[in-house]
């Protein structure tokens, strides 16, 4: 670490942090939680609990519709949200943000609208062979209408995308390029910038795959030039079920609706109906007013932090554990990629992950175990699963200490 690394993490408070996350001070089976699943859903700080409940205790309202004083305070919050959520990716306007359900749904909207609309028979989607199942169903489901073709891009035995061979695959034919800022089931950070870049030369659109990128890292979608970028709130510390999605004015003016009902039109009758403008156009139906409200709080605590502070203190956590990774016998790293975020993926001599995860809940360790809805890459390196242990920015040393004490407990069972 640089010497202005260890002052930025020195400079971290995480039992401050930790303080504010009433779900990390429970025991879970009769020992303090160590909580690893932050891929899975990080928990939620007290502001955004208290965001949902006083949305729900005094503004309860639906938005847009009403000519009433609560259904203004709803409005005028749900509108701040989607504020906060251009200003969190440095979006050039407001209604570049489309509030979806998640990652899955941003990403679904995208193939749907977009790809339906660009996607001719012979036409290929780029996506990487690490890519979350959200990440491919959506664009084989509209590929398979087409006639178009989803080729995976070759991921390395270490985890990491081969940009040789992403080069080579980049021709005429590709109209969309997919992929994961960052790998949930390996960690590997893909080169973004170099995808968006080269994705662009070739004359394709580019979609980000965020969900595991924006809780770990700042994110501008106007330096990065991507044409999309998706994530869900759930992970960086907001509500589940509510998410969103960046995409470049341009290409959204050109979109066709992706669910019709209200809120989505200017003006409807039987001899046609016209429509909102953006965001509004993409988002048909009353929406989830609490948990954008939620996810705003989400983007309050996390502009409320050091960021940078926070990134070192996450890569010292999975530096410290690869390092404890390495003096473990029976233990392998799944996914070695030079550069990883948030997950730690491995497997234990004669164990299966399923069964590890079951003995490591027993001592109040959470981890998630099984193809973590990356069935290809699994079936690349060719096994069912791994276990993988998750960081968010209120994880700490001891719980690293735990989570291998836990190993080292677990190994006695399966003897
Ligand atoms: N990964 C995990 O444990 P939703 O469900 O829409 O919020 O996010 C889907 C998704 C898309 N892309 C990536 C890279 C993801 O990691 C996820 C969700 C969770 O790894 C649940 S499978």
């Amino acid at each position: 670490m640089s010497e202005a690394a260890v002052q930025s993490a020195a400079s971290f408070d995480v039992a401050a942090l930790r303080a504010q996350f009433p779900a990390l001070q429970q025991e879970v089976n009769g020992q303090p939680l160590v909580y690893l699943d932050n891929a899975a859903t990080t928990h939620k700080p007290q502001r955004v609990i208290d965001a949902i409940s006083d949305f729900y205790r005094l503004d309860n309202s639906n938005v847009h519709r009403g000519a009433h004083t609560l259904s203004d305070r709803a409005t005028l919050a749900f509108e701040a949200a989607r504020q906060k959520v251009a200003a969190l990716l440095n979006a050039a306007e407001t209604a570049e943000i489309i509030w979806t359900r998640g990652t899955t749904e941003a990403i679904n909207l995208v193939a749907s609208s977009y790809g339906r609309r660009v996607l001719r028979a012979g036409d290929r989607v780029l996506v990487s062979a690490m890519e979350h199942h959200s990440n491919i169903v959506p664009w084989q489901l509209v590929a398979q209408e087409c006639g178009a073709e989803v080729v995976a891009i070759p991921v390395s035995a270490e985890g990491e995308l081969d940009m040789a061979a992403f080069r080579s695959l980049l021709d005429e034919r590709v109209k969309i390029v997919a992929v994961g800022h960052v790998s949930n089931a390996l960690g590997s950070v893909n080169p973004i910038q170099e995808i968006i870049d080269l994705g662009h030369q070739a004359g394709a659109k580019v979609l980000i795959d965020g969900a595991q990128g924006v809780p770990h890292f700042s994110v501008d979608v106007q330096a990065l030039g991507c044409d999309f970028y998706a994530f869900s709130g759930h992970k960086m510390y907001g509500p589940t079920g509510m998410g969103a999605l960046y995409g470049r004015r341009e290409l959204l003016e050109q979109m066709p609706p992706y669910h019709g009902g209200g809120e989505m039109i200017k003006t409807v009758s039987f001899a046609g109906t016209t429509f909102n403008d953006l965001p509004f156009k993409f988002e048909a139906g009353t929406p989830n007013i609490a948990g954008a409200i939620g996810l705003g709080a989400a983007v309050d605590f996390l502009q409320s932090l050091d960021r940078k502070a926070a990134a070192v203190h996450e890569a010292a956590l999975l530096a410290y554990t690869h390092e404890k990774a390495a003096n473990f016998s029976g233990l392998t790293r799944v996914g070695r990629a030079k550069q990883i975020a948030g997950a730690f993926s491995f497997l234990l001599e004669g164990s299966h992950p399923a069964d590890l995860g079951m003995l490591l809940d027993q001592q109040g360790i959470a981890v998630r175990t099984g193809d973590h809805c990356a069935q290809p890459i699994m079936k690349q390196f060719g096994i069912p699963g791994t276990a993988r242990a998750s960081f968010a920015l209120y994880n700490t040393f001891d719980d690293v200490d735990r989570l291998f004490a836990g190993l080292e407990k677990a190994k006695t069972f399966l003897m």
